[in-house]
């Protein structure tokens, strides 16, 4: 590059401090406004830039990234409705606690409210489902200023991470000229070749000058309780007469495995574990009781436990958080945050403390033996697998093998709807390292495909993306990003022509029901498969599912695998299947 002007120089400082905070991934939609910013980004060596030009979609790809890592994939955007079509994505992060930065470019102040073109309110923009707002000053070469940039974009990451994770929102206005053209006289020495001026490429205080990482650095400790309070919880725990402990959603396993798996055993008190926890799938539930089949058969349990710890967002089940509000007893809800995640409000105690740190410390202080409803609910958890084995409706038996089948170590996104409930009631513990996430924040059906992309962008595992017809239309524009982030995936397009979900609503005896909820499309998805250059294999059979499934997953490239179902007939498998579970446990059959 031969020329620049200011704008290029505060896209070049953006860039260069979100590099230094640990960015490695940004995803760039195309405009004008953003010009400075996209430019200097897509140049910068150290940051992997995706170009993905349907913001709805880039934005939920960035949220699949900051799922997996755990670290912000920035978004830019230009000025307009372009940062409308994030909003989704922000909402879910929010609610979900997931990083990400969004870098939306704005007009300049004096245009605001002015009738110029794609000028809109770009102040606040998504309100309270952001972390942080900030609209950053015009650029200006001012030694102040450029602190205050660094300062903000620094911050803006560390404050994206966490503990409460979330999105952070920078308006970033430009004036023109955009494009990286000599400007009027407003730069220092040394833009024009290329080059960040002398004292803005590292930090100009004295005692951190040479230091390489960000502008600020952020030191964060663990919260831990004091041993008083701690005391408290372990004597609660030892005196349980009946314990259990409940691991949620939550895109990091938390406890960490092991840490579960000390408390676990030190305690007595069984795991039950949430499909999206973490902890349903992995070498600890080889060493402890993990259960996973209690949506099919919790509510049919008639003892309840009186002690209860509980990790991680609310459970998916709605069988399991009925079957918790029953049980009345202690229950103590572990937030590092401090954040309210129960919506039954049974709950008695919020603990605000990490959750590996916590479960570490109970378990060095607890020795107790199971109980007999711990042994009653493992003697559950064992009959309730072997009953529906090869018994399971045919959507669920779909995603019974998606689980059963994938490779060790794999990545599984499943999709809102019945999916995730399937995953729940038929993906049966496994000691291999399945990474399974969902977008349960929100509970939206758009944006799945791009996050499940985004999920396979930050990982080398092989990438299964199991989701509904609905869903699946829902974000076809997002179909591109295998292409331009090269990401390769299994998906399992679960097409009962319509929303299946419908039918566990009353609303299924009303006429309104299939032209109104249901809605069925009898769109031909092959056709997606053909605009993407994407493999494409339909089935009803079961086996010949598991082989291609498989096949799939041994070869390169992207198969999008459409198992069409009749969903009257799975909801009516479904339901016998629950009534049967149901008698055989209450037979004590066991
Ligand atoms: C963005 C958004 N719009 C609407 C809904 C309401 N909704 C929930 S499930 C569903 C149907 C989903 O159908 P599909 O993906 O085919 O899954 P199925 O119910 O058939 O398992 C709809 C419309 C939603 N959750 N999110
Ligand atoms: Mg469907």
């Amino acid at each position: 590059m031969s020329e620049g002007n200011v704008n290029t120089l505060w896209g070049r400082i953006i860039a260069d401090e979100l590099a230094k905070a640990g960015v490695e991934t940004a995803v760039l939609a195309p405009g004008s406004r953003s010009t400075p910013l996209t430019v200097a980004i897509s140049a910068h060596a150290d940051i992997e830039a995706i170009s993905l030009l349907d913001e709805r979609s880039a934005a939920f790809f960035a949220l699949g990234y900051g799922k997996r890592t755990g670290r912000p994939a920035p978004l830019v955007c230009t000025s307009g409705t372009a940062l409308g079509n994030f909003h989704p994505a922000v909402i879910e992060a929010d609610a979900a606690r997931v990083p990400m930065v969004l870098l939306t470019a704005d007009r300049p102040p004096e245009l605001t409210d002015s009738g110029a073109n794609q000028t809109i309110d770009q102040e606040k923009f998504y309100g309270d489902s952001v972390r942080r707002y900030r609209k950053l000053p015009e650029p200006e070469a001012a030694d102040r200023k450029l602190r205050s940039l660094r300062t903000a974009l620094s911050r803006a990451v560390e404050t994206a991470r966490g503990p409460n994770a979330g999105a952070v929102h920078l308006d970033v206005p430009f004036r023109k000229p955009l494009e990286p053209n000599a400007g009027p006289d407003d730069v220092p020495e040394g833009v024009p070749d290329g080059t960040l001026p002398e004292g803005f490429e590292t930090p100009t205080r004295p005692a951190t000058a040479g230091r390489k990482g960000p502008y600020v650095e952020t030191v964060r400790g663990t919260s831990r309780l004091s041993a008083s309070d701690r005391c408290a919880l372990v004597e609660a725990i030892r005196t349980a007469e009946r314990g259990l402990i409940v691991c949620g959603p939550t895109d990091r396993p938390a406890p960490a495995r092991n840490a579960l798996r000390d408390l676990s055993r030190a305690s007595g008190f069984p795991v039950v574990a949430d499909p999206l926890s973490g902890h349903r799938f992995g070498p600890h539930a080889e060493a402890i009781d993990v259960c996973g089949g209690y949506d099919g058969y919790v509510s049919a349990l008639e003892t309840t436990p009186d002690v209860v710890v509980r990790f991680g967002a609310s459970p998916t089940s709605k069988p399991l958080r009925n079957y918790l509000r029953s049980a009345g007893g202690r229950q103590f809800l572990v937030d590092p945050a401090g954040g309210w995640r129960e919506a039954t409000f049974t709950a008695s105690d919020l603990v605000v403390a990490d959750e590996t740190r916590l479960a570490t410390d109970l378990a060095s202080a607890i020795d107790r033996d199971p109980d007999p409803y711990a042994d009653r609910l493992i003697e559950a958890e064992r009959a309730y697998w072997s009953f529906v084995d090869g018994r399971e409706p045919p959507e669920g038996r779909v995603i019974a093998d998606v689980v059963r089948l994938a490779p060790d170590p794999s990545t599984v996104f499943v999709s809102n709807s019945m999916p995730v409930r399937d995953l729940d009631r038929f993906g049966r513990p496994r000691s291999a390292s399945i990474s399974v996430y969902g977008n349960r924040g929100a509970s939206g059906i758009d944006g799945i495909t791009s996050s499940a992309l985004g999920v396979g962008y930050g990982t080398d595992d092989p990438l299964v993306l199991t989701v509904g017809d609905l869903a699946y239309y829902h974000d076809m524009n997002g179909l591109l990003a295998i292409a331009r982030a090269d990401v390769d995936a299994t998906i399992v397009c679960l097409n009962n022509d319509g929303g299946g979900i419908f039918h566990l609503l009353p609303i299924e005896a009303h006429d309104s029901f299939e032209p109104w909820f249901r809605t069925p499309h009898g769109l031909d998805f092959e056709h997606s498969a053909d605009l993407y250059g994407l493999e494409f294999a339909r089935t009803e059979d079961r086996d010949r599912f598991r082989e291609l499934y498989t096949d799939s997953l041994g070869s390169d490239g992207t198969q999008v695998l459409e198992i069409e179902t009749d969903s009257d007939r799975n909801h009516d498998v479904r339901r016998q299947l629950q009534r049967a579970v149901a008698d055989r446990l209450s037979d004590g059959d066991g």
